[in-house]
Order: structure tokens, then C-alpha cells, then sequence
């Protein structure tokens, strides 16, 4: 391994603060601090830094609380404008040469376009003109139009997007939650009536014991890492569940805790760490459970009083053999008592999980089988213990809460039928994954965009571009271009419509954080001069306006957001505050979301514990990718996932230095595998899955699991199809079979 990509010895640390000196002393690094200090919350990710007190500040009212990621994401929106005779200049065909990270260097985009059927250039319209294709574009069959979105936006330009497609009579609102921690909603709903985090920052902050799963949070939730520092200061425990040796897992140097950082290389997080095979995470669970049955560390009375179907679930523990759930998951019956000793001697335990457990078939199982474990030892509805899955996008818990999901809750469809002064439909919808299938069956005329990137976040790139081509009219509402705007395109036009970003709104808006907290954004301005931008809630409430007229409902008078937080008060469970909130300024938790005490959001306030069946974990053989079983090559069990330089399917830097994997081209394999399958480290080979392949991939010798490897998306899109969750219907994107030849 050369010097420059010789991974660091912990997460975290001087490479951070390196990136924060560099950014905030360049030419850019006032405007940056400006926006920094913007009462408003981070663009980046759901810890929820940043609000009414200032940009460094939690939802504690702690300071220090802002990272590097979030300097990043602000720079990113600090480009300049991209230049009106840009898109004059370069063909669509050119444009499709780019990859993730030239089309976010661009620049801002500052002004609306199209590409019109037959067309090699996007152009410059005009306002008036969007309006008027957003007019045909909309009377369509209400079944035939779509919504997509990305929780970067906010919970009033959300309430308004849902608000509008239910009262076209649509509830086709998929958002990218469908392809990010539904099996989470889905599975906490059932068991505990609500779908998010029943653990607040101050709860968590009790905690003396965290089971983090499937997270590689010093990359994506880095704040979170000084809460497991803080814990393991006072004598806590960290067990990490994760096939992948993270390091900033292992130790992490944060910039809250210099002394630490600098004289120590940063704190120890771990202090347990555990690799099962990819998938096998129920087996991991029912193991620990049967182990708490052994050591006699289950709370049978917590059960009795506040639990359904336990009996069900300790049998299930009890009948399965140990040789199963070893099997499964790979990991020994020692490792499993150690974790369940561990989880079973502590007062209270928080289990946190984020992408490693969502992403697979059986997500929804996976959540069950953390949420039954953390019931068997009384770990839920407590200071200090709970489950936490901890969300994605900035804002994507309040696309939630506001009504954007296919699965709207029945209190919310009441509300709303006052409002739209008809009943809301009844009909399914299509969630992410459904509106790809749709799309590619021609049943969808008009897809609006707010946010994202349906094409790069999908699986199958080659079939996300030919469904989204059957689409007519497709409005991408961004601030920047992303690859999605130069391959996912329409059948007849495709807009690109460009929009202020969170800290340049011209009014007030409100965010959620994954902790259930309510920050208000106040109002901000934008560098970009001459650009010709509109904010969300404008675009949404003109487009609505035209196509629904004035009554029953006044949407340009909606765009004094005060009204839309009045009808959110009305609506949304849990957020009466947010009317006064332009009066008080008083951020604020959710109702009815945080339990400290046993007593869930269920029917008869009892958590109901369900069953969770081992799964069945194979490998394909060669034949599967269309070679024959003597050819050379292995086959591995693929997980896509993150850089530490990227924002979802944005790239920022293409190297990962805690990896080791020096560009985007890379796979993370074992030294066994990388010998096993007569490879060398370095070496360039071809991968295939089930939808394509990537030739030219460099190995990377790292700390993962035998039989498994690890890309980087959105560009290990084109290598699989979509296996889904059927509950959830949120892709396999951590289990995917691949096979790695030299040739
Ligand atoms: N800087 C930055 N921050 C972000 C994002 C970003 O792209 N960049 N994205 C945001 C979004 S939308 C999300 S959803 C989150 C994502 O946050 P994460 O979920 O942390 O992101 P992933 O890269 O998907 O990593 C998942 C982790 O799960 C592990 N894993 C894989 N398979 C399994 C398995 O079968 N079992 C277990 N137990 N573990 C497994 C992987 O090794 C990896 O460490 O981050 C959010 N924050
Ligand atoms: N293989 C693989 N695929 C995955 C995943 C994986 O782990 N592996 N993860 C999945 C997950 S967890 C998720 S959440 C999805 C992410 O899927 P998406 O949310 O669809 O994708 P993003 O890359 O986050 O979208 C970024 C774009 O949002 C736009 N944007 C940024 N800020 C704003 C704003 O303020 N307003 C508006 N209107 N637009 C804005 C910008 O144009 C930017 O290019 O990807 C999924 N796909
Ligand atoms: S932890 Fe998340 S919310 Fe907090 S500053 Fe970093 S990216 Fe922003
Ligand atoms: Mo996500």
C-alpha cells in the first residue's frame, strides 16, 4: 500500500480538521462561516445540528456540535451559478460523460430548463412557461402522476407536496425513504405504534450501553460519535455489530475533545466489535435472546406487564439450535454470549442501526428481531435505553410526519379530507421501487421531483434510465445537477427547475430531526445575484394554483408558510407547537413519539412482539452470472455503501483515506478472498452482477469479512437488480451476489 493511501489509525481527526482549515480560510471560508452561524439546520444529515440558537448547536443546547460534512454540504451550495450559455454550449451527450462529482462541480443551477423531445440542449424557459407544461402536464389520470422527493427540503414545502397530489386524488408520493429506512417505519409501527427513534438526545445521553448496527456513523452521523465517546468516558459499553471493521468504530478523534484527539489519536468507541455474514442480522438477534434465556438475564416480568406475544418469541429463541443461528450468521456462540451478557448486565441500552440493517430483503424482520431484544430485557420505555434508528437526510423523518409516504395513517387521512374537502383516495401508490416498475409498464404521464435522485439512488441503472423515458413530463426541482438530470429524462420534456436552498429561503421553515426534534429555519439569502431561483413552496403553491384553482383551498395565500404551519398543527399528530412556533420560537419534540415509559402508541399501549424467522442465506454458483462453473473468478457477497467524501449519490471526494481506497473504482475485499481467488491486491478486475458489470475495478486489501466485499454507490447501481423487501419494498442494496473475474 503506498503512503497517501494508507488508511488512518482512527475515524475522525486531523484529515477532518485539515478539511475544516482549508474550507474556512478560502476564499469562500467567510461566506462559509456565515452560513455555518445561519439559524438554520444542518443540510446534511438527521442528527439535527443547527436551529434557532445558532448553526454549532444540538438539540441540548450543546456547542461544538458541527462537522466537517456539514461544511462540505454548505460549500457545495456556495458554487457559483452555472453560466446562462452553459447549457447552450454542451450537449446532452456530453453532459452524459460526466460523473457524480462534475455534475455536482457545475455549479448552482440558476435558472429553469428543459430538454424538449429531439432536442440535443437543454434551454432556458422562462417562469410563465413551466407553468403552463406543469398545467397540461398535471391534468392527467390521477393513478398516472407521481411525486418523488428527498428529505432535503422542508416539512412545509413537504405538507404542500402531499397536500397537492392528494388533492389531485393521487397517493403516488414515493420519497427516498422507500429506499432508506422504511423496514424501519414499517417494523417499529407494528411493534410500537410509531415508526421513528423512541430515544431523544438527552435519553440517549443516559444510556450506558449502545448496540450500534449497520452504521458507519463517524462517516454519516458524526456527531453521533461524541455520544458514544461520552458514554465510554463514564464506564459504558459500545457493541458494534457490522461485517466491516469501520475505524473510526474502533476509535474515533473528534474535534469536541481536543485533547484527546491530539495527544491520544482520538477516544476508543468499541468496546466489543462483532462481524456477522450480511444478512444474517435476525440470527445475530435471535441468538442473543436465546443467550439472555440461558444466562437467565430476560425480564419475564417487563414482558407479563408490557409486552403481547412475547411467550411466541422466547419459544421461538428457546426451539432454534444454536448450529442454526452460528451457521447463519457466522459468528460464534461465544461472541453471541459476550454481546448478550453485556447487553443483559447493563441498566440501560439504546440499540441504534441505520443502513446495514434496512438493506436487505428481511429488513423489516431485522428491525423486529432488535426491537424483541430490546423489549426481552425491559430496554424499551425508559430513560436511557430504546430503539433509535438513525435517519438519513436532513429532513427525511418530517417528509414522514408530514403525510409524504404511501402509507398515510388514518388520523392524518381524516384531517386532511376537512381540508381538501374530499376524501382522500385509497388507492395504494407507488413507493420508490413501485414507480420505477410503473414507469417502466408506461402507467406514469407526469413525475415531479423534489429533490434527490431517483435515477442514481435506484438499483439497475440500466432500467431506472428506460422506465424513466416512458415517463412524458419529468420536473426535476433541485439546486444543483446530479446525474439523474442527464440520464433519467422523459419521453417528451424534462425540466430543471432551480430552487433556494435551506439557509437562502425567503421565509420561515421547520425541519425534524431523527430524534423527533422540531427546528425552525429562519429566513436567509442567497449569493447567487443574477440567478433567476424560486423557493419550493412558491413553485409547489403556483403549479397547485393553476391546476385546482382557489378553492377549497388558497394556496398562494400558503405561501406565507406561518398559514401552512397552522394546517400542520391541525393535521400531523404530535405537532400542535408548530402553530405558536412564529410566536415563541420554541423548538420542540414531538408529541408521542419518545417513550420513557412502557407505554407504547399501540391499541392497548402494550408492545407487540412478533416472530422473526431466521433467514435463508445463499450464494449463488458461477452459472448464476452467465459463465460456467469451471471458469476462474469468485463469487462474494457484495455491500454498497458510502465513501466518507460523498452525500448519497453526490460525490464531494472521490477518495476514501479510512478505507484505503484511494477512488471511486475500488473494491474492499478480504487478504483470504484476494488470495483464495488467485488475485493480487491492486489488481484491476471485472465485476458482474445480475444487471451488468464494471470492468476495470482496483482491489483493496481491508478489514471486512471473508466472503463478503464493499463498493461505493451510485455506481455499483449497474451491477444489480432490485430484490426487494416486500413489506417495506426497499432494495437489497447490502446483499448482493457478485462475481469478480481478472477478465
Ligand atoms: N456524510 C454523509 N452523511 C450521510 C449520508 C452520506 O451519504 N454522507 N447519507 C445519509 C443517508 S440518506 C443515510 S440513509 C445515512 C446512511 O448511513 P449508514 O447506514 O451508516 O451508511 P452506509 O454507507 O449505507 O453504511 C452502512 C453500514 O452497514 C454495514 N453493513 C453492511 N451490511 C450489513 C449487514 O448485513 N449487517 C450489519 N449489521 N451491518 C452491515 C456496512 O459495513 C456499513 O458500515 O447517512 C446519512 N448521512
Ligand atoms: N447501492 C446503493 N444505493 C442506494 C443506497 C445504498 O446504500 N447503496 N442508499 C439509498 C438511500 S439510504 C437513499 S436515502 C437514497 C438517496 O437518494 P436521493 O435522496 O434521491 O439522492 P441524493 O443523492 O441524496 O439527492 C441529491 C440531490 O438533491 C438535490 N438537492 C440538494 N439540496 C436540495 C434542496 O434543498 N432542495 C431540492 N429540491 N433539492 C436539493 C441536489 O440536486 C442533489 O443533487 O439512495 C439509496 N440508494
Ligand atoms: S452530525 Fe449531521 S447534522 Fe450534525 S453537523 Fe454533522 S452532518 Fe450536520
Ligand atoms: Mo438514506
Amino acid at each position: 500500500m503506498t503512503e497517501s493511501t494508507k488508511s488512518p489509525s482512527a475515524g475522525g481527526g486531523l484529515p477532518v480538521l485539515k478539511y475544516w482549515l482549508e474550507k474556512s480560510v478560502s476564499p469562500q471560508g467567510v461566506k462559509i462561516w456565515e452560513k455555518l452561524n445561519h439559524q438554520s439546520s444542518c443540510l446534511s444529515c438527521a442528527w439535527g445540528t443547527g436551529g434557532q440558537k445558532g448553526g454549532f448547536v444540538n438539540e441540548e443546547g450543546e456547542y461544538l456540535q458541527r462537522c466537517a460534512k456539514s461544511v462540505e454540504a454548505i460549500s457545495a451550495e456556495l458554487q457559483e451559478g452555472i453560466k446562462p450559455d452553459f447549457f447552450t454550449q454542451f450537449t446532452i451527450e456530453e453532459l452524459q460523460q460526466l460523473d457524480s462529482q462534475q455534475c455536482d462541480r457545475l455549479g448552482r443551477l440558476s435558472y429553469p430548463m428543459i430538454l424538449r423531445k429531439d432536442s440535443k440542449h437543454y434551454e432556458r424557459i422562462s417562469w410563465q412557461e413551466v407553468y403552463d407544461i406543469a398545467e397540461k402536464a398535471f391534468k392527467k389520470l390521477p393513478e398516472r402522476v407521481a411525486s418523488y422527493s428527498s428529505g432535503r427540503s422542508s416539512n412545509e414545502a413537504a405538507f404542500i407536496l402531499q397536500l397537492m397530489m392528494r388533492a389531485l386524488g393521487s397517493n403516488n408520493l414515493a420519497d427516498c425513504s422507500d429506499l432508506c429506512h422504511a423496514p424501519s417505519t414499517v417494523g417499529l409501527k407494528e411493534v410500537f405504534g410509531s415508526g421513528t427513534s423512541m430515544v431523544s438526545l438527552e435519553s440517549l445521553k443516559h444510556s450506558d450501553c449502545v448496540v450500534l448496527i449497520g452504521s458507519n456513523a463517524p462517516a454519516n452521523h458524526p456527531r453521533l460519535m461524541n455520544e458514544l465517546i461520552k458514554i465510554r468516558d463514564k464506564g459504558g459499553k459500545v457493541i458494534i455489530i457490522n461485517p466491516q471493521i469501520e475505524v473510526g468504530l474502533v476509535k474515533f478523534a473528534s474535534p469536541a475533545f481536543p485533547i484527546k484527539s491530539l495527544l491520544k489519536g482520538g477516544s476508543n468507541i468499541s468496546t466489543l466489535y462483532v462481524q456477522p455474514i450480511p444478512g444474517s442480522d435476525v440470527a445475530v438477534f435471535v441468538g442473543i435472546q436465546k443467550s439472555l434465556l440461558e444466562q437467565n438475564l430476560v425480564d419475564f416480568e417487563y414482558l407479563c406487564n408490557y409486552t403481547d406475544g412475547w411467550q411466541e418469541v422466547v419459544n421461538h429463541a428457546e426451539n432454534t439450535s444454536w448450529e442454526s443461528i452460528t451457521d447463519t450468521c457466522g459468528l460464534s456462540r461465544e461472541e453471541i454470549e459476550e454481546v448478550a451478557y453485556t447487553i443483559g448486565k447493563s441498566d440501560k441500552v439504546v440499540f441504534a442501526w441505520a443502513m446495514g440493517i434496512t438493506h436487505h430483503t428481511n429488513g423489516v424482520d431485522n428491525v423486529k428481531s432488535i426491537a424483541n431484544t430490546a423489549l426481552i430485557t425491559g430496554n424499551a420505555g425508559k430513560m436511557g435505553a430504546g430503539t433509535m434508528p438513525i435517519r438519513g437526510h436532513s429532513n427525511v423523518q418530517g417528509f414522514g410526519s408530514m403525510g409524504v409516504t404511501i402509507r398515510l395513517s388514518e388520523p392524518i387521512k381524516q384531517a386532511l379530507q376537512g381540508i381538501i374537502g374530499q376524501s382522500v383516495t385509497e388507492t395504494k401508490g407507488y413507493s420508490a421501487r413501485g414507480l420505477i416498475t410503473a414507469s417502466f409498464h408506461k402507467k406514469i404521464d407526469t413525475l415531479f421531483c423534489l429533490g434527490g435522485n431517483l435515477y442514481g439512488a435506484n438499483p439497475d441503472l440500466t432500467e431506472a434510465k428506460r422506465s424513466l423515458s416512458n415517463i412524458e413530463t419529468i420536473f426535476y426541482v433541485a439546486t444543483k445537477p446530479n446525474l439523474g438530470h442527464f440520464h433519467g429524462l422523459a419521453k417528451e420534456n424534462t425540466l430543471i427547475l432551480p430552487v433556494f436552498n435551506r439557509f437562502e429561503n425567503p421565509h420561515r421553515t421547520t425541519t425534524e430531526s431523527g430524534n423527533n426534534f422540531v427546528r425552525l429555519n429562519e429566513v436567509g439569502t442567497t449569493h447567487l445575484k443574477d440567478a433567476d431561483l424560486i423557493s419550493e413552496i412558491e413553485l409547489i403553491t403556483s403549479i397547485a394554483d393553476k391546476i385546482l384553482g382557489k378553492n377549497p383551498i388558497n394556496w398562494k395565500g400558503l405561501q406565507d408558510t406561518s398559514y401552512i404551519r397552522e394546517l400542520i398543527a391541525k393535521t400531523i399528530p404530535g405537532y400542535q407547537k408548530i402553530g405558536e412556533i412564529d410566536k415563541t420560537k420554541e423548538e420542540f419534540t414531538i408529541d408521542d413519539r419518545i417513550f420513557t415509559q412502557p407505554k407504547f402508541s399501540t391499541a392497548n399501549g402494550k408492545a407487540q412482539m412478533q416472530v422473526t424467522p431466521l433467514p435463508v442465506l445463499t450464494i449463488p454458483d458461477k452459472e448464476f452470472f452467465g459463465v460456467s462453473a469451471d471458469s476462474e473468478g469468485m463469487v462474494l457477497i457484495l455491500g454498497s455503501g458510502r465513501g466518507y467524501g460523498q452525500h448519497n449519490t453526490v460525490v464531494y471526494n472521490t477518495a476514501d483515506k479510512y478505507r484505503g481506497m484511494p477512488h471511486r473504482h475500488c473494491i474492499l475485499m478480504n487478504r483470504e478472498d484476494i488470495k483464495k481467488g488467485g488475485f493480487v491486491e491492486n489488481q484491476r478486475v471485472k465485476v458482474k452482477g445480475d444487471a451488468g458489470e464494471l470492468n476495470n475495478i482496483e482491489i483493496i486489501a481491508g478489514n471486512i469479512l471473508q466472503g463478503s466485499a464493499f463498493m461505493f454507490y451510485p455506481e455499483a447501481n449497474v451491477l444489480f437488480k432490485a430484490h426487494i423487501d416486500n413489506l417495506a419494498e426497499t432494495p437489497a442494496y447490502k446483499r448482493v451476489p457478485i462475481l469478480i473475474c481478472s477478465k
